[in-house]
């Protein structure tokens, strides 16, 4: 990747990092653990990735998202704003009454977003389905479906990998965000789920493991999935819950924090003005 371009996109990961700290300090609560782990890879996906049009977001060969752990919604409505979808105030409307930003991501509500999620598991047989009538009409287009590792509890998880593994779905590109921690703790404690990156070769995928806050590793290891025509491909994120504010990666219960106290709110401060000075940085 040239350097100019992974400037870009880290400017552009600073901004949806930004927009999800200051939409879910405007709410007053919400989904900020498992949103910041996904920033990377959001940056990515709409700033390089994904082949799409914010201003036609129902172009024909479009490529699609479903964000199965549909919980992590700040995170990708901070993209689609950035990305030009829509209004970036819309952000301060989440989870309002009436809103088009509700707190799961709803299909009939939001532009650019093609699958309704929320309830864990079902995204994954939903972009199973997606990428497989691509692959039947043989249109060039890809589905990426991103997973949680708390998530992966979820029986129906697997039932849709083997179905993605078997039908050698290629086109599906699967994202495991292994933050390593779910609602009420750490994955290995409440459901140990063993090597992920196991599992999903075991269950027939080309899969890599890439941190998941290294724009360049995550836009290689998309780049070779797309390479790979004969095989499911998976990528695991090695995240953090909270990535890239010190502030909240440490903070115990960090899956959906409320912002009523002085120190969580100062915490939001810093890391904003932070991020604000170094995308001014950048531009200079
Ligand atoms: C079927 C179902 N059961 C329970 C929930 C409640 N829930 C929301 S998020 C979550 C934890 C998910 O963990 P993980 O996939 O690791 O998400 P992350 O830690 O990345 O935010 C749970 C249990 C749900 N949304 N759907």
């Amino acid at each position: 990747m040239e350097q100019t371009q992974k400037m870009e996109l880290q400017v552009l990961a600073a901004r949806i990092r930004y927009d999800v700290l200051d939409m879910l300090k405007h709410r007053g609560y919400g989904h900020l653990g498992g949103s910041l782990s996904l920033v990377e890879t959001m940056a990515v996906l709409y700033g390089k990735q994904m082949h799409i049009d914010p201003k036609h977001p129902d172009m024909e060969d479009r490529d699609m998202l479903v964000l199965s752990k549909g919980h992590a919604g700040p995170v990708w409505y901070s993209a689609l704003a950035e990305a030009g979808y829509f209004d970036k105030e819309w952000l301060y409307t989440l989870n309002d009454g009436g809103t088009n930003l509700p707190s799961h991501p709803d299909r009939t509500k939001t532009p650019g977003v093609d699958m309704t999620t929320g309830s864990l598991g079902q995204g994954t047989s939903s972009a199973a389905g997606i990428a497989l009538g691509q692959k039947l009409r043989k249109e060039d287009r890809y589905t990426y479906l991103i997973v949680g590792d708390g998530e992966l509890n979820e029986g129906q998880c697997w039932e849709a990998f083997q179905f993605i593994a078997a039908h050698r779905i290629n086109n599906c590109i699967v994202l495991i965000d292994e933050n390593k921690r779910q609602l009420d703790g750490y994955t290995k404690d409440i459901l140990d789920p063993f090597s992920i990156p196991d599992k999903m070769k075991a269950f027939g995928f080309h899969t890599q493991v890439v941190k998941g806050d290294d724009i360049q590793a995550i836009d290689e290891a998309i780049e070779c999935a797309k390479s790979i025509k004969d095989q499911a491909v998976c990528i695991v994120l090695d995240t953090i819950k909270g990535q890239g504010v010190p502030y909240f990666e440490q903070m115990v219960s960090n899956h959906s924090v409320k912002f009523n106290n002085e120190k969580t709110i100062q915490a939001a401060n810093q890391a904003m003005e932070q991020l604000q000075a170094f995308i001014a940085g950048k531009e200079q």
